[in-house]
């Protein structure tokens, strides 16, 4: 059928998501969408840039990420990547919008460490719109993150309509989808990810504007200063009475001491980031932190931190089986059961099909993960069950005295189906003469026979006890192998002679 009837020369139309059909001399011709070349583009972070799709999934073009960190002895990379150290130990804005667009911003609170005379990362307060997320360290022998949502401690497994919050078992995760944010916060450290769609020039504080140039990043507010400490104390929170720290040229000069866990960025153990992300402002902060604390173990968050920069970069190093133990194998997180690899993506997040979705594939975090072919049990859960891919209402084999099902229910994280476990019910209750009894390694025991039963006209006994009735019988019981046989016996009586009879 010629097009021409219906349409007019030349008319295009959309054909299927990114095809379009046109009617041209009566025919009917589908070509593909025509999409401009993507420019390419240099970030000033030194992180690739990102693709970033037009709504109908057809076309592209790249983007830089706007990524913030502190760690340590605070230091600070801004979205651009400027590097800067600064001991102030009050409250501070990293992040606020240059206007209110998004109802967006996120503070820091710095103290004096525990351990030494250094500043310290002590929270981070993300505000979003009607909430406020505070995030901090717990150390009681083992280090948790505390979350709190509008002063209220959540669990790590929250979520409602406007964000999220999970952890990786070494970090807690913040995800606001609308706004495409991502925050992440353990021990000392923190990271902020925006989307330069959304946050392009649109961010002040700590952090910097994020604008893909590095020139503008300390600009002292109110003035044309460019002094990064300046900058970062002038942006204290006003409720909080702050004095600028000491200038750093006026710090005694740190001791010497070794610095060799550092060097471990430079080694092959890192060799395949170095081309995507340089280690010199990590180097700098690792060198820093060892000496000023005389501990080689301080130097372990900025090799964190690089690791994490990598992996946002899609590199995935695993590096703390080189540090000898100094930055451990995990072994603060003893409350996580299953096994602990730093490369792997976190399950909880790839099978999510919901908003979050998107937000961390490739992405790699390092923590506890399941091992393949588990799923956490749920999302509130430390434990790693199989994962649920049979047919609703299939019986699942996991421990003997547990008979677990494929439920309806589903996690509301992972969307997948739940295990609905139940122990299964022992009957312990035994006819007359037997007994139960456990059998090693079965889940239920077995009734055992342990008496002779003798079944009398309207009485069942267990043998021991004169059967009443005939006083001429009585009843033995007899083992033959496992097996009770109850023998009768009957008196048998002289016949009464008349001899006997007169006695
Ligand atoms: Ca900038």
């Amino acid at each position: 059928l010629a097009c021409s009837y219906l349409w007019s020369d030349g008319k295009t139309w959309k054909k299927s998501a990114c095809r379009i059909a046109t009617c041209k001399d009566g025919k009917v011709t589908i070509s593909a969408v025509l999409c401009p070349t993507p420019e390419p583009i240099v970030c000033a972070n030194n992180l690739p840039p990102v693709k970033v799709y037009t709504e109908d999934g057809c076309c592209f073009h790249y983007e830089c990420q706007c990524l913030c960190y502190g760690w340590g002895d605070p230091h600070y990379l801004t979205f651009d990547g400027t590097y800067y150290s600064f001991q102030g130990s009050c409250s501070y804005w990293l992040v606020k919008e240059v206007f209110p667009r998004y109802g967006f911003s996120v503070m820091v609170s710095n103290g004096k460490c525990t351990e030494s005379y250094s500043t310290c990362i002590q929270s981070i307060t993300v505000f979003y719109n009607q909430y406020k997320i505070y995030m901090r360290q717990h150390a009681n022998n083992i280090f948790t993150n505390v979350v709190l949502v509008n002063d209220k401690t959540v669990s790590h497994a929250f979520q409602n309509a406007e964000i999220r919050i999970t952890t990786t078992g070494i970090t807690s995760v913040l995800l606001i989808p609308k706004i495409k944010a991502k925050i992440t916060f353990s021990a000392r450290t923190y990271s902020i990810l925006l989307p330069f769609s959304l946050f392009g020039s649109h961010t002040q504080g700590q952090c910097g504007k994020c604008n893909n140039n590095r020139g503008d990043d300390c600009i002292v507010p109110g003035t044309r200063t460019e002094h990064c400490q300046q900058m970062a104390h002038e942006w204290h929170t006003k409720d909080d009475y702050c004095h600028p720290p000491p200038d750093p040229s006026l710090l005694p000069t740190l001791p010497h001491w070794d610095t060799t866990i550092c060097d471990i960025m430079k080694s092959s153990v890192f060799e395949d980031c170095h081309g995507v992300v340089g280690f010199q402002s990590f180097y700098t902060a690792c060198v820093h932190d060892v000496r000023s604390s005389r501990k080689a173990s301080e130097g372990c968050l900025s090799l964190q931190m690089y690791a994490l920069s990598c992996s946002q970069a899609g590199v995935c190093v695993d590096w703390r089986s080189s540090t000898g133990g100094i930055c451990g194998t995990h072994s603060f997180i003893t409350t996580v059961k299953n096994s602990c690899n730093s490369c792997v993506f976190n399950h909880k997040f790839i099978y999510s099909r919901n908003d979050f979705t998107g937000m961390l594939l490739n992405r790699r975090l390092e923590g506890c993960y399941c091992p393949s072919g588990t799923t956490l049990l749920s999302a509130y859960s430390n434990e790693c069950v199989p994962t649920c891919v049979r047919s609703v209402g299939e019986v699942v084999p996991r421990f003997p005295c547990e008979k677990c099902v494929c439920s309806m229910r589903k996690d509301p994280v992972t969307f997948l189906h739940l295990l609905d476990c139940e122990p299964i019910h022992c009957d312990t209750n035994c006819a007359p003469g037997y007994v139960y009894q456990v059998r090693p390694g079965e889940c239920c025991g077995k009734c055992v026979q342990t008496h002779c039963v003798v079944n009398l006209p309207f009485i069942t006994h267990i043998l021991g006890v004169e059967p009443p009735g005939d006083p001429c019988v009585t009843y033995r019981c007899v083992r033959t192998g496992s097996q009770f046989l109850t023998v009768e016996a009957r008196t048998k009586c002289r016949p009464l002679t008349p001899a006997t009879a007169s006695r």
